[in-house]
């Protein structure tokens, strides 16, 4: 365990995350080496000591009119607190159901496991055959001087009209978003108005990929898009 002065900052919901979620530890090209707690995979100095990457997820969740449903991390978030951010990022878990390597499998049963956790959107209103993989990005992010990301991070795409019912423990806010109203707030973040700020992962995912991809969310030609043999390094 971290030293006790620093944890005690951490609610019961998020520290029983960081020591009971095992991530899979994975190398550059994305084979699996180990499994740590997700409290060592997030501490910069252990990520720095050890070279520590593990494996995750971004799910883009679009409803049919084809806005992007956003959330806002909540104020007990032991990483990025209060950031706006795409529909739901976690890690598969070093658990044979989330390993199933065959297109992605694995990370599609976490990613229905966390919209239901996070944002309690039921297993139903998305099955996992309705995620697209659509790529991998590889990124490091300081949060604050303790804490930070290293992952292997799978980019999800679904387009389904869901019901929500955000879990306060995870989600401070949501908002679904047109192309105009996005870039509206990625303008206000940019400016530092309204003290908005937004992930670094999606600020990644915005400027290398979001808008191409959201034009064939658009034409029903997601599937073109994807691209799963290339490892992004951003
Ligand atoms: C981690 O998300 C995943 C990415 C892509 C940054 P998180 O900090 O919300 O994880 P969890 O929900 O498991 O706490
Ligand atoms: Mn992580």
């Amino acid at each position: 365990m971290g030293d006790a002065a620093t944890d005690s900052g951490m609610d019961a919901v998020q520290r029983r995350l960081m020591f009971e979620d095992e991530c899979i530890l994975v190398d550059e090209n994305d084979n699996v080496v180990g499994h740590d707690t997700k409290y060592n995979c997030h501490l910069m100095e252990k990520i720095e000591s050890e070279n520590l990457l593990h494996r995750a997820f971004s799910v883009f969740l679009f409803n049919t009119k084809y806005e992007l449903l956003l959330q806002q991390r909540s104020a007990t978030k032991v990483t990025f607190p209060l950031v706006w951010t795409n529909t739901c990022c976690s890690h598969p878990l070093y658990r044979e159901s989330e390993l199933i390597p065959e297109n992605a499998l694995g990370v599609r049963n976490a990613a229905q496991r966390k919209l239901l956790d996070e944002l309690g959107i039921p297993a139903e209103d998305v099955p996992v055959d309705q995620f697209t993989p659509l790529g991998r990005i590889l990124y490091k992010a300081p949060s604050d001087g303790k804490w930070g990301e290293h992952e292997l991070d799978y980019l999800l795409f679904i387009v389904r009209d869901v019901n929500v019912n955000p879990n306060p423990d995870e989600v401070a806010d949501i908002k679904y978003v047109n192309k105009e109203e996005l870039k509206e707030l990625l303008r206000k973040a940019d400016a530092g108005e309204g003290g908005i700020k937004l992930s670094p992962w999606f600020r990644l995912v915005v400027d290398n990929f979001l808008f191409k991809w959201w034009d064939h969310v658009e034409k029903g030609t997601l599937s073109k898009a994807a691209d799963m043999k290339t490892i992004h390094k951003l």
